[in-house]
């Protein structure tokens, strides 16, 4: 807000979803323009767009997200852009909530698009009110890099003026934005000559800093140097080393690092994942002709996130044992222990009875399927009990893999079961090829109408001033053989549907697609609070349990437990009163504590 910024979108991802979110919540007031776009690659272009037609635009995305996005992301630097145009990579060592731990600085480096990392939650505020002004006077795109510790950190910020928005530009039309062979080799020139304009820029940038002295220098990118100036500080070796904190990581400001290691006697790169700084470090001694050693960072190193342990392991094996005192820190072990507990699907959620019927169709009629899995809620399947997806890859990965095994695989049905975001992200170019292509798969759409595991922004499918995408419409437009829409919490529904889906896949050889539709459990519950509506927990009639387990192991509500009979017992604190547990029970032993009105529960829960 104090860039100026009119544009502002995103596809939401752990540990990126803040950034919009919480712009979202001051858009209105201050007449910026914020979307949740469909995927990332939309997201990107959405802003870049704006950013071509000088309206300042900022896309932020989680590190895979960039993947998505990274078609346009090269062809950005091509074109250059006439206001600030800044792209939040937020990646996320260690895997916190990720499938890989991939460097985005890498990024940069591929697509001359320069890389500037933030320290802590001040410096990410101030850093990227700068990127605006770079990328506004270098004309060019600029790739903020964050990592989960920092993203998720909190720290205070002084506020500053905010600077009058732009939503409305104007597009001049010029060769450079057409990138056919004969545009695209002059652009390719005019990118080397901004590229050498950044390189000046970024040699006075603020944020790169020195701090003690001594003859060995640590240089670490702001990302990982509160770890290493932690463990220096308390080391007492704050005046015998030399640190060199740097927040543009690429292009590295060259003379300004090579002004500072001028009597060095050994340097030393902490940093993140890939040696990404410490690549370029040896190709500017070596260009220089510069003979101090340099050391790196063990091998073991490159994966997970630093810590202040690790940073004191790293320099005790470099430098030995003896310059490194006993650092303090408070190590995990000091804390409270707490119970472990196994990830599982929220009581009433939608996805649970799902799984516990598709679950005993596979056994009851011995079919042998693969599940192609995706990445949303739904994943928890994976876990006991359920154990009911075989891959999980990527967003869209479900039906895209499933085009692969219904081709290869004899004497197996493939399911591939895919949520509502995850289907307008990814998934529906991969359901056109399998109609096209005549993939025979059975397809389930987990539609929740919202992006529930980060934290339920909106999907296409969620009604927006009345406005949403039926799935169902989608796949018969594209000719999908069979399509049908139930509720998961009618097991007898879904089983029907499932066979007659199975038909079509095994005598038809043709696609067929379930629409699973209930909202999200948290959402209808959330709303039923707010409209102060009675939950009407369940319980369990002891005279009919009979202690088998079915809801407690099989079904595993997490409101539901054994008690030291092994009889069922409901957490009346825990139940939200969606009584999908009923199906569960043989013996009927399930029942509200007193009559529930269906209407009212329909209002709330489709
Ligand atoms: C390329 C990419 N972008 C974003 C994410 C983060 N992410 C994980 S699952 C998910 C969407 C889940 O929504 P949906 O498919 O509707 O399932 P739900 O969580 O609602 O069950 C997102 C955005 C990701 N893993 N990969």
């Amino acid at each position: 807000m104090e860039a100026g910024v009119g544009v502002a979108t995103a596809y939401p991802g752990t540990p990126s979803s803040e950034i919009i979110g919480t712009l979202e919540r001051y858009a209105h007031e201050l007449g910026v323009y914020v979307e949740w776009s469909v995927n990332e690659k939309v997201a990107f272009e959405t802003a870049w767009a704006a950013a071509i037609s000088g309206v300042r635009a900022l896309t932020a995305m989680k590190h895979v997200g960039l993947n998505v996005a990274s078609d346009a992301l090269m062809s950005s630097a091509y074109t250059g852009v006439s206001e600030g145009f800044v792209i939040v990579s937020a990646d996320d060592p260690s895997m916190w909530s990720s499938q890989n731990e991939q460097d985005n600085r890498l990024y940069g480096l591929i697509s001359y698009i320069p890389v500037f990392e933030p320290e802590n939650p001040w410096e990410a505020k101030e850093l990227t009110k700068k990127l605006f002004d770079i990328s506004s006077e270098t004309r060019h795109p600029v790739i903020l890099r964050t990592t989960t510790r920092v993203s998720h950190a909190r720290g205070p910020v002084r506020v500053g003026e905010l600077r009058k928005i732009r939503v409305k530009g104007s597009f001049k039309p010029e060769p450079r934005y057409v990138l056919v062979p004969s545009n695209a080799r002059v652009n390719r020139i005019d990118l080397l000559k901004r590229w050498s304009n950044i390189k000046n820029v970024v040699e006075n940038l603020e944020f790169n800093k020195i701090y003690g002295d001594g003859k060995v220098v640590i240089i670490s990118p702001s990302t990982s140097f509160s770890y290493v100036y932690e463990t220096i500080y308390k080391s007492d070796l704050i005046n015998k080393v030399k640190l060199i904190k740097l927040s543009s990581v690429y292009p590295l400001p060259e003379n300004f690092i090579l002004n500072n290691i001028s009597d060095a006697e050994k340097i030393i790169v902490i940093e993140e994942l890939e040696p990404f700084v410490e690549m370029q470090l040896r190709d500017l001694l070596n260009r220089n002709n510069i003979k101090i050693s340099l050391l790196s960072k063990p091998y073991e190193y490159r994966a997970f996130e630093l810590s202040i342990g690790r940073v004191r392991e790293i320099l005790e094996k470099i430098l030995g044992a003896s310059l490194i005192k006993e650092v303090s820190i408070s190590r995990i072990e000091d804390k409270p222990r707490i119970p472990p507990r196994p990830p599982v699907f929220c009581a009433g959620c939608p996805y649970r009875p799902l799984f516990f019927e598709l679950k005993r169709i596979l056994a009851k009629e011995r079919i042998k399927a693969v599940i192609s899995g995706d990445i949303g809620c739904y994943s928890l399947a994976y876990y006991d009990p359920f154990n009911m997806q075989h891959t999980i890859v990527e967003m869209g990965g479900s039906i895209g893999l499933g085009n692969g095994f219904s081709t290869v695989l004899e004497d197996t049905v493939t399911i591939s079961i895919i949520g509502d975001s995850t289907f307008f992200h990814a998934g529906i170019p991969a359901l056109i090829n399998s109609v096209y292509n005549r993939h025979p798969q059975i397809i389930i759409v987990l539609d929740n109408m919202t992006t529930a595991m980060t934290g339920h922004q909106p999907s296409p499918s969620k009604p927006k001033e009345e406005r949403y995408i039926r799935i169902e419409k989608l796949a018969e437009s594209v000719g999908v053989r069979y399509v049908a829409t139930i509720d998961p919490f009618d097991t007898e529904e879904f089983r029907k549907s499932f066979l007659e889906a199975l038909k079509v896949v095994r005598e038809e050889r043709e696609v067929a697609l379930i629409v699973a539709r209930r909202k999200c459990a948290l959402v209808a519950y959330w709303d039923m609070l707010r409209d102060s509506v009675e939950i009407i927990p369940y319980t369990i009639d002891h005279s009919k349990c009979v202690g088998c387990g079915i809801c407690y192991n099989l079904f595993a509500c997490p409101a539901i437990y054994a008690d030291k009979n092994r009889k069922a017992i409901i957490d009346p604190e825990l139940c939200i009163g969606c009584g999908s547990c009923v199906v569960s029970c043989p013996f009927n032993a399930i029942k509200p504590i007193k009559p529930v009105d269906q209407e009212i529960l329909k209002k709330y829960w489709f």
